[in-house]
């Protein structure tokens, strides 16, 4: 039961040499590609280099699915409606153990690695930390050689790409497939049809049983897209498996038949959209049509992807199905999948409903994301009807029977019921898909302690009553693969030579870097690393934006999808507070520091549009203002996305995880940029709380309210206008923004912010942890000026983050939630 990565792994071994690697390459580029190496550029050669890799891949792929089919494993399924996987060239070149042989191999050919790598488009499919946490975990479960597989959304748009015009967002479309995508196949013949909208027909059977029968109004195609994904040491071969949909030729071809030619083109186009794109939002629920249709698309052709596996083994035997299969729902996206499950079991197994339950409630495990009211997707009752109506009816039932159980336990109590019932009556009904997530499910998680103790306390708290087993934590954690030793080669290097190169599979193993980290020696190399990977950092500062950053200051990150709770405004006021110092004591003691940010908004949400707008003009005046020289410099980096995340964390000197306390769940950039020797400077929040646990409170900078003095705050009734007349730094600062001071000719430009802070209350209390957070980065400045200090903090930030590799994480789903057993794949002897 127990699969370390390390027991289930070796390092990667070698088996193709810097001579076949190079002849595979240019095999592909005459006979793939038809070109030749005269005529190719960075992009052919990309091309030709996924392709000779690709070749491994899909052996280790083959021999894999071999290996699970000849075993009939028990395997997890995991339902994401994003898988944020950014590139993969570079991973599976490391994973397969041929980075180095494809360097050496490409640069006899003429061509630097690096230019190759920068072909690659970002595989964005997905918004932020749940996206990425999921890709994060197909890597740990194929290289703790588990049984596994990812179910999404084939979108052929991908997150928007941000382009910034005169200081503002604007978003373009992501064509991450237009030049084609070599790491994927189409596997039509495992093709799926997924039915839609129509009207459930009450039937008798016939031994008197009621039947239901769904006629649905459209059926759409869903044709699956396999991604392979590569474990570390490339034994394991796992697929990321995304459904595009089309239509379905069947449906069109009445109204073909009818003369409808232009009509049937348009079911084409209706069908199509289904895949088409990603909604740009993380946090917020749109509640849009189109966005159910997605989570049900991806579900059902999933679920009838697995019945069909399981099927050739055990045809019609449902009793071991809940033996073989857990899917794992990543947030509620999926949840919908309960009552499809439950309508294949009873509409066409026939299965009776206790026998259908019982075998349902063994099969989902829910993760819980967030806490954020505004985040919990509920569904108007109305618009399930229309589109879904038998599995409302489905829901009903399962609510029916749910509020009898709770009725046994809380005898009378109706407000109980109303709490929990999955159908929230009142204004318009509707219905809650947490709530059916944790009645459909046999164990639910949030992502940090702090996170499930507050979905325990504050969420769920009468289901926790219910069914005390039921909740649990299973805290976040990222690939050290990719976010160390893909993106910090330097650093990688480094760690190698002093503590052996397995780390990567055995984090905890970075420990031992702890007892260097006083040693002069070994800070000065750290911080060589740091310096140099900062110099690549502002290399790439200068191309994007025309900013020249000293290496010399603080880089100070954050790097995080734009949103008020994520607090950037905050660390937004404090530098506007810097600003105003120095230019009020041209003598300001104060180390140089740039202070970097990455961050998309979603399109419709205004308030972060114009936080970024303001971060940009302030921008804009402090780095043009000589009085401020070199002291204090403000960059924006556009288009944060995977791919500029593993150039940025590298090159950190402090991470900014200054959320209110209560509403990040996890974060995982924290971890990212701790791994990677970044100091962070955060609150009490999510991961943060663990991270400090690891590195100790002299390694860390905490400020800022709790959780409970948040509550109490506003219980108490919070006016952030204390602050404001109280302050006269937070005064002047918000006072600045209703003036062109930034903005030339445009007074005012900047006031919906003040405005979110005074007149509407600053919910996410930034003017109370203003000055707490002010006091706290003199002290990191304080810390940075002592080299030493500074360094043996760096080096023990990344000797503590052990814990966070997703391994662990996978490991603990094992243990408290999927029961499953790694299923060894052996490579052939050569
Ligand atoms: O999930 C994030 C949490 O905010 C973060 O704290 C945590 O570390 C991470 C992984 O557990 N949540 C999201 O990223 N959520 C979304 O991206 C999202 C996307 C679509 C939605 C709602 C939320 O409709």
């Amino acid at each position: 039961m127990n699969a370390t990565a390390s027991q289930a792994n070796s390092l990667p071994d070698v088996k193709i040499d810097k001579n076949e690697f190079k002849a595979a390459v240019i095999r592909h580029l005459h006979c793939t590609l038809g070109t030749d190496e005269n005529k190719a550029n960075s992009h052919a050669w990309w091309k030709a280099t996924c392709a000779a890799m690709q070749e491994n891949v899909l052996e280790g792929l083959r021999r894999t699915q071999k290996t699970h089919y000849m075993n009939d494993t028990r395997a997890v399924h995991y339902f994401s409606a994003e898988f944020l996987m950014g590139r993969l060239l570079s991973n599976n070149l490391q994973n397969f153990g041929l980075y180095e042989v494809a360097e050496a191999g490409l640069k006899e050919l003429g061509v630097e690695i690096a230019d190759v790598l920068e072909e690659e488009p970002d595989m964005a499919l997905g918004n932020g930390g749940l996206g990425r946490l999921a890709a994060c975990f197909i890597d740990s479960l194929a290289t703790m050689e588990i049984p596994a597989i990812g179910y999404g959304i084939h979108y052929e748009h991908g997150l928007f790409r941000q382009e910034i015009r005169s200081g503002a967002q604007i978003e373009r479309p992501d064509s991450w497939r237009d030049y084609g995508n070599p790491w994927e196949i189409c596997r039509p013949e495992s093709t799926q049809e997924v039915s839609l909208f129509g009207y459930v027909e009450t039937k008798y059977g016939e031994n008197g049983r009621i039947q239901k029968e769904w006629h649905p109004g459209s059926i759409v195609k869903g044709v699956p897209w396999d991604i392979p994904v590569v474990g570390y040491g490339g034994k394991t071969v796992n697929v990321l498996r995304l459904w595009q949909s089309e239509s379905s030729g069947y449906f069109n071809w009445d109204v073909f038949n009818a003369g409808g030619y232009v009509d049937a083109q348009r079911e084409n186009v209706q069908a199509e959209t289904i895949s088409k794109v990603l909604y740009p939002n993380d946090e917020t629920e749109a509640g849009k049509e189109l966005r159910l249709i997605q989570q049900y698309f991806f579900c059902s052709c999933s679920l009838k992807d697995i019945i069909r596996r399981y099927k050739r083994a055990h045809k019609d035997d449902w009793s071991r199905f809940a033996e073989q299969v857990v899917i794992q729902l990543n947030d509620t996206h999926p949840a919908i999948a309960i009552p499809e499950l439950m309508r294949i079991l009873v509409d066409r197994a026939q299965l009776d409903w206790d026998t259908a339950w019982g075998i349902s409630t063994k099969v989902f495990a829910y993760t819980n994301h967030t806490l954020l009211p505004e985040a919990l997707e509920k569904w108007p009752a109305r618009m399930l009807e229309k589109i879904l109506p038998r599995h409302l009816e489905i829901i009903y039932e399962i609510n029916h029977r749910f509020m009898d159980e709770v009725d046994k336990k809380w005898p009378g109590d109706n407000l109980m019921k109303a709490k929990l019932s999955i159908i929230e009556e009142g204004g318009e009904k509707m219905v809650r898909m947490g709530h059916l997530s944790v009645i459909g499910s046999f164990r639910v998680n949030g992502v940090a302690e702090l996170h499930s103790r507050l979905v325990k306390q504050n969420l769920f708290p009468e289901f926790d009553e219910l069914w005390p087993e039921k909740l649990t934590n299973v805290t976040n954690g990222i690939t050290p693969r990719r976010w160390l030793k893909a993106c910090n080669p330097a650093l990688s290097k480094l760690i190698d030579k002093k503590i052996g190169e397995d780390w990567p599979i055995n984090l905890k193993k970075l420990e031992g870097l702890a007892k260097h980290a006083t040693n002069k020696t070994f800070q000065k190399q750290f911080m060589q690393v740091k310096q140099a990977n900062k110099k690549m950092l502002a290399e790439e500062i200068l191309a994007s934006t025309g900013i020249e950053v000293s290496t010399d200051a603080i880089f100070d990150v954050q790097i995080k999808r734009l949103h008020e709770y994520k607090r950037q405004h905050l660390n937004l006021l404090h530098i506007m507070a810097l600003y105003r110092r120095i230019l009020e004591n041209p003598d300001y003691d104060m180390h140089p520091r740039v202070f970097i940010f990455g961050a998309k908004a979603a399109p419709a949400y205004t308030l972060a549009k114009d936080i970024i707008y303001a971060i940009n003009m302030v921008a804009n005046k402090v780095n043009n203002d000589p009085r401020v020289g070199d002291k204090l410099k403000v960059v924006f980096l556009p288009n944060y996305r995977v791919s500029l995340a593993e150039k940025m964390i590298p090159a950190s000197d402090v991470s900014e995880q200054i959320s209110t306390a209560g509403k990040e769940a996890s974060g995982t950039g924290n971890m990212k940029l701790a791994l990677n020797g970044a100091v962070t400077i955060g609150t009490l929040d999510g991961a943060n709380v663990e991270i400090a646990e690891e590195v100790g409170d002299d390694n860390i900078f905490i400020f800022g309210l709790t959780v409970d003095e948040v509550t109490e705050t506003l219980k108490a009734g919070y006016n952030p206008k204390d602050y404001y007349y109280q302050d006269a730094e937070i005064k002047a600062v918000l006072d600045w923004l209703e003036t062109d001071y930034f903005t030339p000719g445009k007074p005012g430009a900047l006031v919906s912010i003040k405005q979110s802070l005074l007149d509407m209350g600053d919910p996410y209390l930034v003017l109370a942890d203003f000055r707490a957070y002010s006091d706290a980065q003199i002290e990191v400045d304080k810390a940075y000026r002592d080299k030493e200090r500074w360094a043996e903090m760096v080096i023990i930030n990344t000797a503590m983050m052990g814990k966070f590799t997703s391994d662990r994480s996978i490991q603990d789903y094992v243990d408290r939630v999927w029961n499953l057993d790694p299923c060894p794949v052996s490579r052939p002897q050569s």
